[in-house]
């Protein structure tokens, strides 16, 4: 039997395990990143481990997220990251630079590599072959410290795209497609492939873009092969040398194979507030748009900005729209501007924003009042906007600036001619912004900067044998990281702060649970499926953790929370019986005894002493995780090791 790609590259990379769906692997980590808003917590976690220097082959730091410096908060985070990546080994991406996502494919992913990265969009770099997984902050640390990256060995998809794709049709359409057929839920613990014929009329950034949407799939990650498309792009991109041809094998074995066909393609757009809430554009067509924004790691490369320039030129947008563009790094921004498409960009009205994440995590640029803002990103979760009855749709860079130019959600075929664009044989390459780290010898001497807003890391609790709290909350399906710990420009620059961050958790939900929980002491939360899908911060464990949370009984979990909670020392369980979640109700006390033994046995009796009712959960715990649990969370874990 043959090998998927991904098959292969666990392969080499595997440390302990075995390769069978839904066990623990343990795999070699090649390259890490972070960005600012995670990685301040990662860095404080690498720190607190008093490892001197990385033992990756390469560890980067972008700052992209936290761009908006209104207060203090924001610049001394960005100066901590700075000088801690000098003093331990790590590249500094500086502000402006880029999103870590689109430089990180451009510069420095290689493909058949293992990458971590704490925040969820890191499989974007399978767009060039590489496995790429998001992780949480502490993962990540212990990634960059040389531990290894612990994962259930995932199952195989495989996407065949035959035909090609008609003018007007992106592969974000493809990206949405794909999450029309599967939903949010539908790639949870499968990797997927891409490939069939469709594959070689897609460039490297345009696969990236659909590897960066799998994540909205709740997938372990997605890959494309590594082939004469990826070898031009990394030859355009100075990096030939980095090139390996990577493919599965013929006889390669499935759990799932999905077919699409690029000629019956049409363009789609995801409503609020779900990116799985797919619809054809045209379906839509007449609705009022507010506010359009082009950018974010799923839509910002040079191929997209400059198609957006040419669709542009010579045109003035709606009065009635506020446009903005972001484009993806400096190296796309440097090229806008030499080839003369800035220029088509700015005189059509447009806002010229950062090469940062901005509206994407609400970093400026929130919607009017119930606003409907087409976005070319990746996620239109409620509230994320930072406008709390803004309308957020997902959208190409193509159906956006039809929206643009005619104030209302339009088909973009109706702009009739595509222009073509030409991609440069060769990037403008500038790595400039890119700071190495200090040489050993310097490095001992140098100081870490660190501001009033780093507080310390909150207080690990181990498990105990038994536990008896309230249920503080009951929340239903697709809880996403962005209810627990909400984002936004008045919130992300409190990041290293979790006291002052914990007033806000779940706020979107519930405005008095912080307050009930802290006054609790100890509680447990009840959750859906999908609890926690999205993000891959952290803080959306270590605010409840120091809210006191000791345990999160849901129907289901997404892959990366579920590693956080865990590494938070926070236990999370299922129902054996998902219809005994309608049985329990907020305010009910919980009990769980005998912890211990139910971890060994895959099962615990969670009763609820006000209803008087017995209720089967099941934890699947590795020896691993109960040691961590045991232990108090992952930090506390390792150093004991
Ligand atoms: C996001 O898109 O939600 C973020 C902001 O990039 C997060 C990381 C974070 O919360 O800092 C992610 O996707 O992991
Ligand atoms: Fe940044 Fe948005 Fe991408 Fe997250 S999804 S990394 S906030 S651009």
């Amino acid at each position: 039997m043959g090998f998927t790609i991904a098959q292969k590259i666990i392969g080499k990379h595997l440390l302990s395990g075995v390769m069978e769906p839904g066990q623990e692997i343990a795999l070699r980590i090649d390259q890490t990143l972070t960005q600012d808003a995670t990685g301040t917590m990662a860095y404080i976690e690498f720190e607190s481990m008093g490892i001197e220097r990385v033992k990756t082959e390469l560890s980067v730091a972008y700052v992209d997220h936290n761009t908006l410096q209104s207060g203090f908060e924001n610049a001394d985070d960005h100066r901590y990251i700075q000088s801690v990546a000098a003093k331990h080994g790590i590249r500094f991406s500086r502000p402006g630079n880029g999103i870590c996502h689109q430089v990180h494919l451009e510069r420095f992913g290689v493909p058949g590599k293992t990458l971590i990265g704490s925040d969820s969009h890191t499989p974007t770099c399978g767009g060039l072959g590489m496995l790429a997984f998001g992780a949480g902050g502490m993962d990540v640390a212990v990634a960059m410290g040389g531990g290894a990256y612990y994962i259930n060995m995932p199952k195989m998809y495989k996407v065949n795209l035959s035909g090609k794709l008609q003018p007007f049709v992106t592969a974000k359409d493809i990206s949405l497609e794909i999450l029309r057929i599967l939903s949010v839920k539908g790639g949870v613990g499968a990797i997927i492939e891409w490939g069939g014929e469709g594959i070689m009329g897609l460039s490297v950034p345009e696969r990236a873009t659909i590897t960066n949407m799998g994540t909205e799939l709740g997938a372990t990650t997605s890959i494309f092969p590594s082939d004469e498309v990826t070898r031009a792009f990394l030859e355009a991109e100075g990096r030939g040398d980095d090139y390996v041809p990577l493919a599965s094998d013929e006889d390669a074995v499935y759990d799932r194979v999905i077919d699409i066909d690029l000629n019956k393609l049409e363009p789609l757009i995801a409503c609020p507030h779900s990116p799985d809430n797919v619809v054809t554009v045209a379906s839509l067509a007449g609705t009022k748009v507010d506010q359009v924004c082009i950018g974010s790691c799923t839509n910002s490369s040079l191929f997209d900005m400059l198609k957006v320039a040419a669709l542009l030129k010579g045109k003035t947008i709606s009065p009635n729209v506020s446009l903005s563009i972001s484009p993806g790094s400096k190296q796309v921004l440097k090229m806008l501007a030499s080839s003369g498409a800035l220029e088509d960009i700015l005189s059509s009205g447009a806002r010229l924003l950062e090469c940062a994440c901005g509206p994407c995590i609400g970093m400026g640029f929130s919607p009017n009042s119930a606003g409907v803002s087409l976005r070319t990103f990746n996620r239109n979760f409620l509230g994320r906007s930072g406008t709390a009855d803004a309308k957020v749709y997902l959208v190409s860079p193509e159906t956006a600036v039809a929206a643009a130019l005619y104030g209302e959600i339009t088909d973009p075929r109706v702009l009739k001619s595509l222009p073509k664009v030409d991609m440069p044989a060769r990037f403008a390459i500038d790595d400039s912004a890119v700071l190495a780290p200090a040489t050993p010898d310097e490095a001992a001497s140098l100081e870490v900067l660190r501001g009033p807003n780093i507080k310390s890391f909150p207080e690990m609790r181990p498990q105990y044998d038994s536990l008896k709290a309230e249920l503080a909350l009951k929340v239903g399906d697709n809880i996403t990281t962005d209810h627990i710990m909400p984002a936004g420009a008045k919130i992300l620059p409190y990041r290293s702060n979790i006291p002052f961050l914990s007033q806000f958790c779940f706020a979107v939900c519930d405005k008095t649970f912080a307050e009930r929980a802290k006054a609790a002491g100890e509680s447990i939360i009840v959750g859906g499926t999908n609890y926690g899908q999205g993000s891959s911060r952290e803080h959306a464990a270590l605010v409840p953790l120091y809210l006191g949370v000791r345990c999160i009984v849901a129907k289901s979990f997404a892959r990366i929370h579920l590693a956080n909670v865990i590494n938070a020392g926070i236990m999370p369980l299922t129902f054996a019986n998902p219809d005994d979640y309608d049985k329990i109700e907020q305010g009910d006390i919980l009990k769980i005894e005998n912890v211990w033994s139910g971890m060994d046995e895959g099962n615990m009796t969670l009763v609820d002493e006000t209803k008087n009712l017995s209720i089967k959960v099941l934890c699947q715990f590795t020896d691993r995780q109960k040691a961590i649990l045991k232990a108090g969370g992952l930090l506390a874990y390792t150093s004991k090791q």
